[in-house]
């Protein structure tokens, strides 16, 4: 068995033998996360996205940097959806990541599809907290490209930078709607390259228009260069100012409510699907159902209600009603 006490203790080797054990939905995974819960909620959680080859693993690069130079330990995971391989090297590599590999206080982890078997969104959900129970007090995300399990796996981060770089193409009526919307800090990269003037312009009409940003956090738009370094004192700045935004105007807790409802309710279909399922394989009569449903003379959609109250009359009478959730009081 696993030790969380381990992992709360910062061993490097424990979180690496966890986070494989999640990714391979492994025995015991739910009653270990269970276990990690508690010591979770200390990370600022930093979403990098943005198009292909914008800079978001120089950038993370320069993020891993300055959170050493505040002397914090800080969590990686490279997100490659598109990718079979996870457990290790991939976008690990991409990245310039070597110098760090040798830091204790830096984790890096890539994953790729074969983490997946409940979602990638949910895989990296569940990774991100073992990296906070280890001790990360930042942890970023890098997702490649901009798809819709981007955007999933964006929203478990506490502050989004979507990087776009000058004139390649990143027009802003091209880019997805959905990746406007979750950036909290737009980063302008390879400012070196373009004229930056015409996106900044750009994304500011957008945001100009959108009503959603009146009262509260407005994403600034920052020019960066990391051949150059200008620009990247002022974006991580303004990274650790959208947490202190979050923090003192409630935002973050309301953001972290929302999200916790949503896990716990996955969970449950997560688990009722795979009972349901067993529900309907120990149907005796399987194959004469199926038969009929084919002959049409049955239909799908009285056996999918009989199959939710057989499910429900059988779990009621077996297990009784649980009544501790905590919802008393
Ligand atoms: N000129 C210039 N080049 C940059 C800058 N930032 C990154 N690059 C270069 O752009 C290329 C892509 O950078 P990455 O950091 O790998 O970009 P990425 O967004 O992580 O790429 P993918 O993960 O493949 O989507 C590399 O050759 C970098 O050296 C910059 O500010 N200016
Ligand atoms: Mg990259």
């Amino acid at each position: 068995m696993l030790e969380v006490s381990k992992l709360i203790q910062g061993e490097k080797r424990t979180a690496a033998k966890i986070i494989t054990l999640i990714e391979n939905n492994g025995v015991g995974k739910q009653e270990l996360l269970s276990e990690i819960y508690p010591h979770t909620g200390g990370a600022h959680v930093i979403g990098v996205t943005g198009s292909p080859g914008a800079g978001k693993s120089s950038l993370t690069d320069v993020l891993i940097k300055m959170a050493r130079a505040e002397n914090r330990k800080v969590g990686v995971i490279a997100v490659d959806p598109t990718s079979p391989i996870s457990g290790g090297a991939l976008l690990g590599d991409r990245i310039r990541m070597q110098e760090h590999a040798l830091d204790q206080n830096v984790f890096i982890r890539s994953m790729g599809t074969r983490g997946s078997l409940g979602g990638l969104a949910r895989a990296t959900r569940d990774v991100v907290k073992v990296l906070d129970a280890y001790g990360c007090e930042v942890i970023i995300i890098e997702t490649v490209g901009v798809g819709q399990s981007e955007l999933d796996i964006m929203h478990h981060a506490d502050t989004t930078l979507v990087v776009l770089t000058p004139g390649t193409g990143d027009h802003i009526q091209t880019i997805k709607a959905g990746i406007m919307e979750i950036a909290n800090i737009f980063v302008i990269n390879k400012a070196d390259l373009g004229n930056t003037k015409k996106m900044i312009t750009d994304i500011e009409q957008m945001l100009d228009m959108s009503p959603r940003y009146t009262g509260c956090w407005r994403p600034p738009v920052v020019p960066t260069s990391v051949v150059n370094d200008t620009g990247l004192d002022e974006l991580w700045a303004l990274v650790k100012r959208h947490l202190e935004h979050t923090r003192q105007s409630g935002e973050m807790l309301e953001s972290v409510r929302k999200r916790l409802g949503t896990e716990v309710v996955e969970l449950a279909e997560e688990e009722l699907r795979r009972m349901l399922w067993e529900q309907f394989g120990n149907n005796g009569n399987m194959g004469t159902l199926l038969d009929k449903l084919a002959r049409r003379e049955a239909d799908p959609y009285k056996e999918a209600s009989r199959l939710v109250l057989r499910f429900l009359h059988q779990n009621q009478n077996e297990r009784g009603i649980e009544n501790d959730t905590g919802q008393t009081g």
